[in-house]
Order: structure tokens, then C-alpha cells, then sequence
């Protein structure tokens, strides 16, 4: 076979672990399309469109470790901008691919179809570059190799989106082949000088110290070392705490945890671990106005080792030059036993079991999910109050939580699963998602019933946008309702003439017994999604989730200084 671009783009795709990529098609980029059809590495997977498609990207990413979405210019291109900022936002190198217009079309004054109308075409490019790490037009052949490697070594590099344009008329032109991978996937060499720097400052911290305590945050999956900070807490023999959108990055079975740290809304013992201890080593935290509760909490200064990406700031002193899992791992050799923060013992939040023929409520549905997740499980908590669901669940080791609490755009998760599942066809894939962030992204159901994917949806039906009611209230919180379980029967129809899935199933439950039931039933559907609407009343919620409004409300209504 004669190499192409688009062979040279899906060679380096599929060189990188892609077994995937995700797509809506336009004119565009068909004839890519075609040439990574051709190649061969990759399955191409559909999407309703293309917010959805970048989403699905993204949750491959987060299984995968890398991901691609390919898109038309503009009308595709700039509904997948929102799925690469939320890529951004959560550190993930999702690589997003555009067709753009015939490279003879570029400086000539023409005006196209699908652009805004004027002879510039660069506009897009001008817009990607804030959400992305790397961005490459390639026009022609020549140049194709050179670009497409930066974009994708620059994304893994840096865990963070990166965009290429291909015009329409050179994807199917002749290249050169890619050389091996590994010239990809190499990482900067630590600075050795820096790094024992960083080692011996940190020793001397922690020498002082009695009480010590580790807490996990959210950017650490993305440094890739969840291992080497088992490690270090197996050696330092101390409290553990993982922030909320780090849930699952530490197992929960393991000696040393204690449980989830978020400010006044922490898990039962949790603040005080934290705020007793005299030593604090925070790895890869986010310190937003979430993850403090409205401003009010953060774990840093003179009693923290903060162990950042590329950096590490402790007594007064920053040291960088290095990864942050070489410096964990160098830690971990020097660091002595400091186990006085493990005097209290872990209580995970036991949730009572209710009388089967009641009404629904919140903890029991959460009791039930709960009881779902297994070691095998990768559990989605989209933004509202699955957030603090999840949080308050006990996870058995090997189950993984997906949220996207940075970005928080509600919708993610319905493609980000679907995206996520087809990474990991072999795990169960579970997700809870409330009735106002579903209607948005609702129409991807359709594509795990095409590609027959077992997802089991908890969709919680209380009627409107609940944690916005409860940070502030209005008429916009009270959405049209709508019969979900029975949406399923519409995605159910296949792809004519096309052997595809059809094995959707919608069920209701309004009681435990009928959610127990439910849940049975969708164990037994492994050819297809399974929706169960949980009726639920609106004001039935966690007490964390009025807690913390009540604060991010506050600190969103501070009056201008
Ligand atoms: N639009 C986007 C794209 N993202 C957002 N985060 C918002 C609007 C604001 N927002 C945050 S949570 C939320 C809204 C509208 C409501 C979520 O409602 P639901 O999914 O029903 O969950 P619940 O609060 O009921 O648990």
C-alpha cells in the first residue's frame, strides 16, 4: 500500500494504543475519513454529533490514556472545541482532527461553505489554540509528518488536547511512513541536581513532623503515579485522604485510607485528619472554588508539601526539573515510618436499607448502586448530586470513578462513558445522571445501543436542575419532563441493511423493590444499555450537596471589592 497522510496520521494513531477513533462525518473530511478507514489500525465509531464525539474521545482518553475525534470544519470543529476544553480542564490528550478547506482555497479569496463567511479560514485555528497544548494546519504532504508528530508527542507529553487540521485535498496525498514510536513517547530527562534538592528539603520537612498525612488530588491520574504513591504511603505508613474528584485514585481497601477530603463536607473523621496533622503531603491537588468549598479550604502553606506537576514548593523553597512520579518514587526510598495519623480508624458511610415498597429515595438508590459496583467497575458521576453519591460510596479495589468536577459541564458523561466503555469493553460501566444534564447529550444512548455496549444508566429523574434549586433557585431550574425509559425503545430501531444493536432496554423504578428488580434485569441485558429512571423527590438530596451550595453560593455572590 502506497502511504498517504492519512495512513502516516493513523499509523502514529494506532503506533500510540488507539484501537479507536471517534467521528461524524462532513465534506470536509470524507476523504480522511476514507484513508483512515483504509489503514486499517483503527475501528472508525460514530457519533450523533460533535460535542458528542469530543466527549467520547475524552472518555477513551481517561481508559486509554490517549484518544482522537475527527470532525468537518467549524459547524463539527467548534462543537468539539467544548468537549477539548473540558479535555483541557481534566488533563487528557485527546488528539481532535478537523478536515479543513482545499489547500488551493487557502489566501484565494473564495469564500466556503461552513465558514463564517469571510476569506480567512484561520479563525479556527486562532480559537483551538486556548484549549489546546499543540496546534498544526497541514496543507501539504511535505510538512505532514513533522507536524503531526508534535501534536501528538506535545499532547502526551503534556496530558492535554491537541488539534490538527488536514486540508480536504491533501489527507489523500503521498508520505512518507512513520519511523518507530518511541520517538513519541520519551519524556525529558530529570534534572538529577534539582530532584535531590527537592529530596533532602522535603526529608528535613517531614523529619520534624509526628503527624503526617497524605492527601491524593485530582491531577495525580494524569501524572501517572497512582503505584508509586501506594508506595509511598505503604512506607510512610500514614493517613491517607483522596480529594473528591480523586475518588478511587488511592484503593480504599488499603490500611492507611481514610476517606474523602473536601473541606466541611469531608467524609465522616476526614477534616480532621487533615487539619490535625502537623505534615501534610498534598499530591497533584486542584484548588478551585469547588474543591475549597466557595473559598473557604485549601491545604497549603507553611505545614504542606506540595507536590505539584513539574514542581514541588516546601519550607519556603521550589524545586522543578522533574516529573512527579520520579519524585514520589525517590521519596518513598528515604521517607521513615510516621504512622500517627492512623490512630482513628476508617468508617465508610453505611447507608440503612429502607423497606423495599417504599418510595424510592436517594440513599436507597445509592445504597443499591453501590452494592452494584464491583472491582470491575468504572462508575461515572456526572455534575449535580451524583457528585456527592459517589462520594460517600465504598469502592471494592479496582473500581474506578469518572466525574469531570474542573470543566462540570453537565451532558459529559452519557458520551464520555460511551467513549470509555468501548476502551474497556471487559469492565462493567455504570453511570449516574440527573434528568437536566441527560437532556442534553440524551441522543448518544442511541450509539451504545449500535455498538452494543452493556452500559447500565441511573437516570435520576427529581424533576429539575436539584443542586442548582439549592444554590440558588428560580423558574429555570424546572425543565419539561420527559419519559426516559421509554426513549429507549426509540434508539432501538438498528442501522438499516447493517447488522447493528437493537438491545436497548428502559425500565422504571419508583420503589427498592422495583430498582432491585431493575437492576437484575439490566445485569441480564449484555447486548445493550440498560436506562433505569429512578423517580425520586425533588427535595430528596445529600446533605452535603445543600452544604457546599450554601457556600459556593456565597462565594459567587461576593460583592464587587
Ligand atoms: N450548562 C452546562 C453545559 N453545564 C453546566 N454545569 C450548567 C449549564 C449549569 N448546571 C450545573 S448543574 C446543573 C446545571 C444546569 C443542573 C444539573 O441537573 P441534574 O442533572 O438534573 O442533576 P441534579 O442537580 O438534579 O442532581
Amino acid at each position: 500500500m502506497a502511504f498517504t497522510v492519512g495512513h502516516y496520521l493513523a499509523e502514529r494513531l494506532t503506533q500510540i494504543g488507539l484501537k479507536h477513533h471517534f467521528a461524524v462525518a462532513g465534506d470536509y473530511n470524507l476523504i480522511l475519513l476514507d484513508q483512515l478507514i483504509e489503514h486499517g489500525g483503527m475501528k472508525q465509531i460514530y457519533d450523533c454529533n460533535e460535542l458528542n464525539c469530543s466527549f467520547a474521545a475524552e472518555g477513551y482518553a481517561r481508559e486509554n490514556g490517549a484518544a482522537a475525534a475527527v470532525v468537518t470544519f467549524s459547524v463539527g470543529a467548534i462543537s468539539a472545541m467544548n468537549g477539548l476544553g473540558g479535555a483541557y480542564a481534566e488533563n487528557l490528550p485527546v488528539i481532535l482532527i478537523s478536515g479543513a478547506p482545499n489547500s488551493n482555497d487557502h489566501g484565494s479569496g473564495h469564500v466556503l461553505h461552513h465558514t463564517i463567511g469571510t476569506t480567512d479560514y484561520n479563525y479556527q485555528m486562532e480559537m483551538v489554540k486556548h484549549v489546546t497544548c499543540a496546534a498544526e494546519s497541514i496543507t501539504s504532504a511535505d510538512t505532514a509528518p513533522a507536524k503531526i508528530d508534535h501534536v501528538i508527542r506535545t499532547a502526551l507529553r503534556e496530558k492535554k488536547p491537541a488539534y490538527l487540521e488536514i486540508a480536504c485535498n491533501v489527507a489523500s496525498q503521498p508520505c512518507v511512513r512513520p519511523g518507530p514510536v518511541s520517538s513519541l513517547l520519551s519524556h525529558l530527562e530529570a534534572d538529577e541536581v534539582s530532584l535531590k534538592a527537592a529530596i533532602e528539603e522535603s526529608l528535613a520537612f517531614l523529619e520534624k513532623a509526628q503527624n503526617v498525612a497524605i492527601l491524593v488530588g485530582s491531577k495525580l491520574r494524569s501524572c501517572e503515579a497512582l503505584t508509586e504513591t501506594v508506595a509511598l504511603a505503604d512506607k510512610l505508613g500514614c493517613a491517607v485522604t483522596v480529594m473528591a474528584a480523586a475518588k478511587s485514585f488511592f484503593p480504599e481497601a488499603h490500611p492507611g485510607f481514610r476517606g474523602v477530603y473536601w473541606g466541611e463536607v469531608s467524609s465522616p473523621g476526614v477534616e480532621d485528619v487533615i487539619k490535625s496533622a502537623d505534615a501534610v503531603i498534598t499530591l497533584a491537588p486542584v484548588w478551585n472554588d469547588y474543591s475549597t468549598v466557595g473559598w473557604r479550604d485549601s491545604v497549603r502553606g507553611e505545614r504542606v508539601l506540595e507536590v505539584d506537576p513539574g514542581r514541588v514548593t516546601v519550607s519556603g523553597k521550589t524545586f522543578e526539573g522533574f516529573r512527579l512520579k520520579e519524585f514520589v518514587a525517590a521519596l518513598t526510598e528515604r521517607v521513615s515510618s510516621k504512622p500517627a495519623s492512623l490512630v482513628k480508624p476508617y468508617t465508610p458511610v453505611a447507608l440503612p436499607v429502607v423497606d423495599a415498597a417504599k418510595p424510592l429515595t436517594n440513599d436507597e438508590m445509592t445504597r443499591q448502586i453501590n452494592a452494584l459496583v464491583d472491582g470491575n467497575t468504572t462508575l461515572y458521576a456526572e455534575t449535580g448530586d451524583s457528585w456527592f453519591n459517589a462520594t460517600r460510596m465504598h469502592l471494592p479495589e479496582g473500581a474506578k470513578v469518572e466525574s469531570e468536577m474542573q470543566w462540570g459541564h453537565i451532558g459529559w458523561s452519557v458520551p464520555s462513558i460511551f467513549g470509555n466503555a468501548l476502551a474497556a469493553p471487559e469492565r462493567q460501566h455504570v453511570l449516574m445522571v440527573g434528568d437536566g444534564s441527560f437532556q442534553l447529550t440524551a441522543q448518544e444512548v442511541a450509539q451504545m445501543v449500535r455498538y452494543e455496549l452493556p452500559v447500565i444508566i441511573f437516570l435520576i429523574n427529581n424533576f429539575g436542575y436539584v443542586i442548582e434549586i439549592k444554590i440558588h433557585d428560580g423558574p429555570y431550574n424546572y425543565i419539561q419532563n420527559w419519559d426516559y425509559a421509554a426513549l429507549m425503545q426509540v434508539f432501538n430501531q438498528g442501522v438499516p441493511g447493517v447488522e447493528s444493536g437493537k438491545y436497548g432496554l428502559g425500565l422504571h423504578a419508583t420503589t427498592g423493590a422495583e430498582l432491585a428488580d431493575a437492576i437484575e434485569k439490566a445485569k441480564k441485558n449484555t447486548r445493550g444499555p440498560t436506562l433505569i429512571e429512578c423517580k425520586l423527590d425533588q427535595t430528596d438530596c445529600t446533605e452535603t450537596l445543600v452544604q457546599w451550595g450554601k457556600f459556593v453560593a456565597a462565594a459567587n455572590s461576593r460583592k464587587p471589592v
